[in-house]
């Protein structure tokens, strides 16, 4: 029998719950009921040393109630990625509404969340104290205790001293809640500065189902993060490539730029299994069947080489594409192989007109005959002081894999039909410049790291790369990254958990994945992990393995959380610290990302409402645990105002002056295309890469033993992979966002909740006939690692074996009598019950949320609603 969990089983719609008779106490009833404060003094609580929660810097960002009248402040919406920029209205001290800011660059439009904002402030349910544990972590019951400030972090910063000084501080781990799905951009950088300086290389992002794919499986390929930090160019774009992205759900910012940019003419191309709002409106959609998008991507750029629709000057200049590779060992020819005095580091191309080697020096950045010289194309024979070698050019081998994805191989792949394929590779070229964004659709996958450089290698042969209208690295205004980069290093740093297994993957940037922080916790593989520091995260509803992890958050010696709501994760830590939201607390961001002209707006968000109770922002219990870590010479002593006018220096701007002027300020940048091609004393920039060229052909990765070229490989849980599951489980199943809510949040919020009350499945509706399924009917949805229920919606779009399912549900919302689901039981809907850790990239790690198998039937015993 499951576990009760009072704080999202909750279904009462009296006023006070928590003065039902017999009714167990919730945290909502301890830290909201009148006389539940118990603070007590410790000894030597005022003593020096201890950490004092009022320091400096922080009165003047406490909101004060404007006068009785009503006031509007410009501000941007924090709740994801997209920030966009709104006007709140203060009505007599509360805040009431949010609107769009059309002056702001992101201001185009606000969705329902943010709209929500007030609903999220002033929700009866936040976190309004800091909370102890006073009961053993099986029980049900966790015994929550309100503590004070002081208490709760002194506790917590004795904790950690001792774990770091017994076990070393990498058996610490810290967590964040993504930016994406929350405001956490406000404090991301103090975190991952706190864990940096704790010493701990374990920092839990979701890296590797959220980021990985745009910030690092590209990097193989540029040396840089495309598409996450080198954006699409909308503005400028000839054709947009949206590859499993939803602006419309998850970015309105990018939303509303591309329907701007199709009216001045831009094309548009969507790869998804469902038909969204974008691909409606595309000039081509691609039908993929979950997880195959590697084959598609290899097809289309297949199609591109054979018709010679690519940029042929770009990859001769700038990608490896015409260095010779040996075909006996897979690596690069370098000079060394030609000649005896020969230099290791420099590599060999072909000289066309010529007929011989040519050597190009990355040095220099140059070959010794024209990069027109070069060919892209054969198979060369070679002498060398050992004896003959055979060569091919990168872009020759490239290219052939891409030709084994013929467009009929494609369809039968992926569904996707051989003309389509056909019709996006002509788009992707003839309406070049090429601005792609890809994201959750394609993370989230067993072939994550390869498919994404897939994908990237069709930017490539457009020559897109920072060009205008394709993926630019947008002006910045100059800070310092304060995050990870200039501190001191210690004399032996500690190795990240999953380094071993995975040299090249997240952990290498200091990333830990869910399936290691779990291991390392139950198994104290490679080492112990005792310790968990957690800002936000819900990892229980937010990774697979759901029960493991359970198990795993349990063993820990010491957690601590810090959150605006009480989750099923959060309910297993011994302190919890109650988060003030982005509408509440000040924050400062330089730069809205999504174009040049957001990019030069700097702004300090100020709070519209007080906080609940004593929630304080992330970013202040950052610093006030820094102090108590003795980490105070890297936190300013606690001091943020003064980390804030750091970050300001560069731009000479004022903090004051900042906070006088919540509109903010525009900082004049000049856009620049290309620079890779920039020279320094004669040299080009180049790219980031052991070449210094787009590397078409990573000798890195098949150094560490994977595929050096991009290459499709079949979603490790699915029909081709696993022909033993498919008879009992023949659906594939993948997952999408929900338009009202980011990840497990928002599910209490009444405006947001009344639209959606329940859990969904969508699936095709002959699949939905031949297992006697109606429209609504309640479903469970099983694989191989469990079940859990929803309501099914007939979707005709789909393939019909391909269903989509919802994550992230578990809240309730009284207010609407929506119940919450039980999150680690087959009769709630928790998602990611559903899949298991067992089958990953093997390169990072990346989780198949995206592409499983699956059978779905009627619920046995329907729910009452
Ligand atoms: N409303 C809302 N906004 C959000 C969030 C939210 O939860 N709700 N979350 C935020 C976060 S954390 C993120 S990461 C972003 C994510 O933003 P997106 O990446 O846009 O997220 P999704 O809409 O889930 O996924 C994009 C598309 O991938 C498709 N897809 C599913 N499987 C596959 C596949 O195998 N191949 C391909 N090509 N496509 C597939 C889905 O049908 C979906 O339309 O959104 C952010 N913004
Ligand atoms: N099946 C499936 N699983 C997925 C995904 C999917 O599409 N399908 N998406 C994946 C992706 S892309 C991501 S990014 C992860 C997201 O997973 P998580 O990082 O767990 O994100 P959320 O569920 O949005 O939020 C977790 C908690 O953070 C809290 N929170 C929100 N804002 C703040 C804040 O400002 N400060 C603090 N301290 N806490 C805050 C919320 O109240 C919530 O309790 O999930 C991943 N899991
Ligand atoms: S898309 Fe919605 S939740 Fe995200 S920032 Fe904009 S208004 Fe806020
Ligand atoms: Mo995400």
């Amino acid at each position: 029998m499951s576990r009760a969990h009072p704080c999202w089983l909750v279904r009462e719609t009296s006023a006070d719950p928590g003065r039902q008779p017999g009714r167990r106490t919730s945290h909502a009833d301890v830290i909201g009921a009148p006389g539940a404060r118990r603070r007590r003094t410790l000894p030597g609580q005022h003593a020096e040393g201890l950490l004092r929660w009022q320091h400096h810097g922080q009165g003047h960002r406490r909101w004060r109630p404007a006068a009785r009248h009503r006031s509007a402040s410009p501000r941007n919406c924090a709740l994801c990625v997209s920030r966009c920029g709104a006007i709140a209205t203060v009505e007599g001290g509360r805040f009431v509404r949010l609107d769009p800011d059309p002056s702001h660059p992101t201001g185009q439009a606000l969705c329902a969340k943010g709209r929500a904002g007030p609903e999220l402030v002033y929700h009866r349910d936040r976190l309004k104290y800091p909370l102890r544990r006073t009961r053993p972590k099986g029980d049900p019951d966790p015994g929550w205790q309100r503590i004070g400030w002081d208490e709760a972090l002194e506790l917590t910063a004795s904790r950690l001293r001792a774990l770091a000084a017994e076990s070393g501080p990498e058996s610490v781990a810290f967590s964040l809640v993504s930016p994406s799905t929350s405001a956490s951009d406000d404090s991301m950088a103090w975190v991952e500065r706190l864990t940096r300086t704790f010493g701990s290389p374990n920092l839990v992002v979701a890296m590797e189902l959220c980021g990985w794919g745009r910030y690092f499986a590209t990097g193989f390929t540029f040396g840089a993060p495309v598409p996450g930090r080198y954006l699409p160019d909308l503005e400028n774009a000839g054709c947009i490539l949206f590859w499993g992205y939803n602006p419309n759900h998850a970015r309105l910012s990018h939303a509303t730029a591309t329907i701007a940019a199709q009216k001045r003419g831009a094309r548009l191309v969507v790869v998804d299994p469902r038909r969204t709002e974008p691909a409606r409106r595309a000039d081509a959609w691609l039908r993929v069947r979950p997880g195959t998008d590697g084959a598609l991507a290899l097809g289309i750029a297949g199609v591109m080489i054979e018709r010679g629709w690519f940029d042929e000057p770009f990859i001769r200049e700038w990608t490896n594409g015409p260095l010779l590779v040996r075909s006996d060992t897979g690596r690069l020819l370098t000079e060394a192989d030609l000649s005896e005095g020969g230099d290791r580091g420099r590599y060999v191309a072909w000289d066309r007109p010529a007929g011989r080697p040519t050597v190009y020096d990355p040095a220099r950045g140059r070959y010794e005959v024209d990069s027109a010289d070069l060919a892209l194309f054969g198979e060369y024979a070679l002498e060398t002081p050992t004896g003959g070698v055979h060569c091919r050019t990168a872009f020759d081998l490239a290219a052939a894999r891409c030709r084994t994805y013929s467009p009929e191989r494609v369809e039968s792949i992926t569904g996707v039909e051989r003309g389509e394929v056909e019709h996006a590779a002509r788009l992707l070229w003839e309406a070049r410049p090429l601005a792609y964004y890809a994201w959750s659709g394609v993370e989230m996958q067993t072939n994550a790291t390869q498919i994404a450089r897939a994908i990237a290698q069709l930017s490539v042969l457009t020559g897109s790369f920072d060009a205008r209208g394709g993926n630019v690295l947008f002006p910045a205004i100059p800070t310092p990254v304060v995050g990870s980069q200039g501190l001191p290093q210690p004399e032996r740093p500690a190795v990240g958990l999953g380094v071993a297994e995975r040299p090249l993957g997240p952990a290498r940037w200091g990333f830990a994945t869910t399936d290691e922080l779990y291991r390392g916790i139950l198994d104290r593989k490679p080492y112990a992990v005792r310790g968990l520091v957690g800002f936000g995260t819900n990892l229980l509803l937010s990774h697979g393995d759901v029960l493991r992890g359970r198990e795993a958050l349990a063993a820990l010696d010491f957690y601590v959380h810090a959150d605006l709501f009480m989750n099923p994760t959060a309910e297993l830590a011994d302190i919890v610290l109650p988060v003030a939201s982005g509408f509440e607390r000040e924050a400062l961001k330089l730069g809205f990302e999504v174009s040049p002209e957001a990019q030069s707006l700097v702004q300090l968000r100020r709070p519209v409402a007080a906080p609940p109770g004593e929630a304080r922002s992330d970013t202040e219990i950052v610093f006030v645990l820094a102090v108590g870590l003795g980490l105070g010479d890297h936190f300013w002593q606690g001091n943020i105002d003064a980390a804030y006018r750091r970050q300001l220096g560069p731009s000479g701007l004022s903090l004051d002056w900042l906070r006088d002027h919540p509109e903010g300020a525009r900082v004049a940048l000049e856009t620049r295309y290309r620079k890779f091609a920039d020279e320094v004393d004669g040299v080009p920039v180049s790219f980031d890469m052991p070449t210094r060229k787009i590397e078409l052909y990573s000798e890195t990765l098949l150094a560490h033993g994977y595929p050096p070229l991009p290459e499709y490989q079949e979603p490790l849980v699915g029909p081709v992979s696993r022909p033993d599951l498919v008879e009992r489980y023949p659906l594939i199943l993948t997952c999408t966002k929900h338009t009202l809510f980011c990840e497990s949040q928002h599910r209490a919020l009444p405006s947001l909740r009344r639209k959606a009350m329940d859990p969904e499945v969508e699936l095709h509706p002959s699949a939905a006939a031949k297992r006697g399924i109606a429209a609504g009917d309640w479903v469970s949805i099983e694989t191989p690692d469990g079940s859990v229920r929803a309501r099914a919606r007939l979707n005709d779009t789909l393939q019909p074996d391909v269903v989509c399912g919802q994550h992230g549900w578990w809240q309730a919302c009284r207010d609407v009598g929506a119940p919450g689901y039980e999150p680690f039981s087959p009769d709630g809907a928790n998602y990611n019950l559903l899949i298991g850790n067992g089958a990953i990239d093997p390169i990072s790690g990346s989780v198949p949320h995206r592409a499983y198998l699956c059978e779905i039937r009627l619920a046995e015993h329907p729910r009452d609603r």
